[in-house]
């Protein structure tokens, strides 16, 4: 019988169980003076990138992430001009942002350059979002970033790595009052808050300091149905300027008149996911 040997990947979830796909082949290794990045190509899920060997997308569910950490706060804001990105190295934010081109300026953070320079290269899916001419990459520190400013976006997406590493300090009280600053009046920030099952923790770090800077009745979760994602029920921080929720300001003339065809956002949904389980709501409700 020929060698045939097989090569499988884990992403550990806690000391005790994990997600483990076969590898078709690895398709780059290379290392920042800030992490470890992999592009393996996959049976189940195509390609995929890891960070520091955590999962940060794959080619075939990519799309729940990425609509939801945009479309939802973008149809949320009454009439947003402009976006900042954070993070999102991979381009997959700027992809889905630059879709309402009526934005008037999209800027993207993101602190390694390794990481849009070979999404580009190895996994255009989501690299093209850098490709398009209405986002503006810019190679810098992101806590940096939004120190100083004020008045300067409507919408703010925090779509960062776990908060440990680099992205520790976007989890933070004194981040989110900068970006509290940075926002205009009506404005919405979004960050990726991990998962309520493995990492209430996380989860309620970024709810917390959210709090902190908003005020207590200015927070929520929204969560979405992600397969490559520790315990597959994502949860994404929100936080708004103005009075109303956003779920109930979801803008549906605008919505109608872009068009966009979506795999996973529609009107129903921008509602439906700021509907918690039991379980998430006891952990939102007692810290
Ligand atoms: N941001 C990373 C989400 C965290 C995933 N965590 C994990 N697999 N342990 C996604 C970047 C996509 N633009």
């Amino acid at each position: 019988m020929p060698f045939n040997p097989e090569l499988w990947f884990t992403e550990k979830y806690s000391d005790f169980c994990g997600f483990t796909f076969k590898v078709k082949e690895v398709l780059h290794t290379e290392y920042s003076k800030l992490q470890r990045l992999d592009i393996l190509d996959t049976y189940e899920f195509g390609r995929i990138m890891l960070l520091d060997g955590f999962i940060m997308f794959t080619q075939r569910d990519e799309f729940v992430y990425h609509e939801m950490i945009t479309h939802l706060p973008l149809f949320a804001h009454k009439k947003p001009e402009a976006v900042l990105i954070i993070g999102g190295g991979d381009g997959g934010s700027a992809r889905e942002v630059s879709r309402h081109t009526y934005l008037k300026r999209i800027d993207d953070v993101e602190i390694d350059e390794i990481v849009p320079k070979n999404s580009i290269e190895y996994t255009p899916f989501v690299g093209e979002g850098f490709k398009r001419e209405n986002v503006n990459l810019i190679i810098g520190d992101g806590i940096e970033y939004v120190k100083n400013k004020s008045n300067m976006y409507d919408v703010v997406i925090v779509d960062s790595t776990d908060p440990f590493g680099p992205a520790e300090g976007l989890f933070n009280s004194e981040f989110y009052s900068n970006v509290k600053n940075i926002l205009r009046d009506g404005g919405i920030v979004v960050a990726q808050a991990e998962n309520a099952y493995y990492d209430a923790k996380w989860m309620m770090r970024s709810v917390n300091n959210m709090r902190k800077a908003f005020g207590r009745d200015k927070v929520t979760i929204y969560q979405a149905a992600i397969p490559t994602y520790p315990s597959g029920s994502w949860a994404f921080s929100i936080a708004w300027k103005g009075d109303e929720h956003p779920k109930d300001s979801f803008d549906e003339k605008r919505f109608n008149e872009l068009d966009l065809k979506f795999k996973y956002y529609n009107p129903e949904i921008h509602k439906a996911a700021f509907v918690l389980p039991n379980y998430v709501r006891e952990i939102l409700e007692s810290d």
